[in-house]
């Protein structure tokens, strides 16, 4: 690992989600002892608190985007904390807060690896590949447009938050689990050639060869990013989200999709996003997300050591 000094960064909105309540997941992340349960790993832990920014107005799209002035403010302060965390040399965990939020911290980890001549790789975890534009969107949602914005494809305002557009190449993006995406949308992944590796492939070869793909290549000099989409999760463990999709991985392929980033040893910055306490039970969805991250930052590799 890059670093064991770890930042978690609240971010408490649901301004680019379709539903109401993600804005409630930093707060259910805590109570399933997030910050307890990675300093009992031995790693430095410190909670930054959350971030502030506009309250969501719940208001129909606009030319295809909802919310977007509410959108660019909540990711420009989110850029800026996680910007400032990979200068100081932390591990940022942005606690989530929806999905669009993953274009400021996507963007501030991207100036981050240009400046210190690192390579990226991002690993999305998600049932959705969060490609769509004005025009593709069904919704107008912008939590299903964050990888399409760091790519260029959306409007400046979003594009260009970090100050170089496209923040990334669609070539630093892995995407795992993905089972739904819409149909204007599918065109758009194939053109911009992104890596998916879908619920199919998954099934035909198993998680462990799926993640042995999706972390190919890598090496010392690779700056490991994972925005992890609770939605990724099987809705039999992971009620709580706004978005379920079934068909998703079970408990033991979800682990050792976790366990196989750990063992790169080059997670270097997290997403946790889209957990929505309001549909969950007895905030299990955040237990299981903890536990997951738990094993990201090495839990079930240490059992074998
Ligand atoms: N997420 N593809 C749908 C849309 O409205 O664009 C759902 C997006 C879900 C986004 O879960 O992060
Ligand atoms: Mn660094
Ligand atoms: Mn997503
Ligand atoms: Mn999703």
């Amino acid at each position: 690992m890059s670093s064991k000094n770890l930042s978690l960064i609240g971010v408490p909105t649901d301004i680019g989600a379709g539903h109401r309540g993600a804005s409630m997941g930093p707060e259910a992340l805590r109570v399933a002892q997030i910050a307890e349960k990675l300093t009992k790993l031995g790693l430095q832990v410190v909670d930054r608190g959350n971030l502030q920014g506009p309250f969501n107005p719940w208001l129909p799209p606009v030319d295809g985007y909802r919310h977007l002035a509410e959108v660019v403010a909540w990711n420009t302060a989110v850029h800026t904390a996680i910007y400032g965390e990979l200068a100081n040399g932390r591990l940022p965990i942005m606690l989530g807060g929806d999905h669009c939020l993953g274009i400021g911290s996507i963007s501030a980890v991207a100036r981050h690896c240009r400046e210190q001549g690192k390579a990226l790789r991002v690993l999305w975890l998600d049932a959705h590949t969060d490609f769509n534009t004005a025009q593709a969107t069904p919704s107008g949602n912008i939590h299903g447009m964050p990888v399409a914005c760091l790519c260029g494809y959306g409007p400046d305002v979003l594009t260009g938050i970090g100050g170089t557009t496209p923040a990334v190449t669609p070539d630093v993006f892995r995407q795992v689990g993905i089972r739904s995406v819409d149909e204007g949308e599918k065109k758009l992944v194939r053109e911009a050639s992104v890596a998916i590796h879908d619920m199919r492939q998954i099934d035909e070869i198993g998680m462990r060869r799926v993640m042995e793909r999706a972390l190919e290549g890598m090496d010392e000099n690779t700056h490991l990013h994972v925005s992890f989409d609770v939605d990724f999760l099987d809705p039999s463990i992971a009620p709580g989200v706004g978005t379920t999709v079934r068909g998703g991985p079970n408990y033991r392929e979800a682990q050792l999709c976790m366990e196989m980033i750990a063992d790169t040893g080059a997670l270097a910055s997290l997403d946790i996003v889209e957990l929505n306490p309001a549909y969950d039970k007895r905030n299990q969805t955040a237990k299981v997300a903890v536990d997951l991250v738990e094993s990201m930052f090495g839990k079930s590799t240490l059992l074998r050591g």
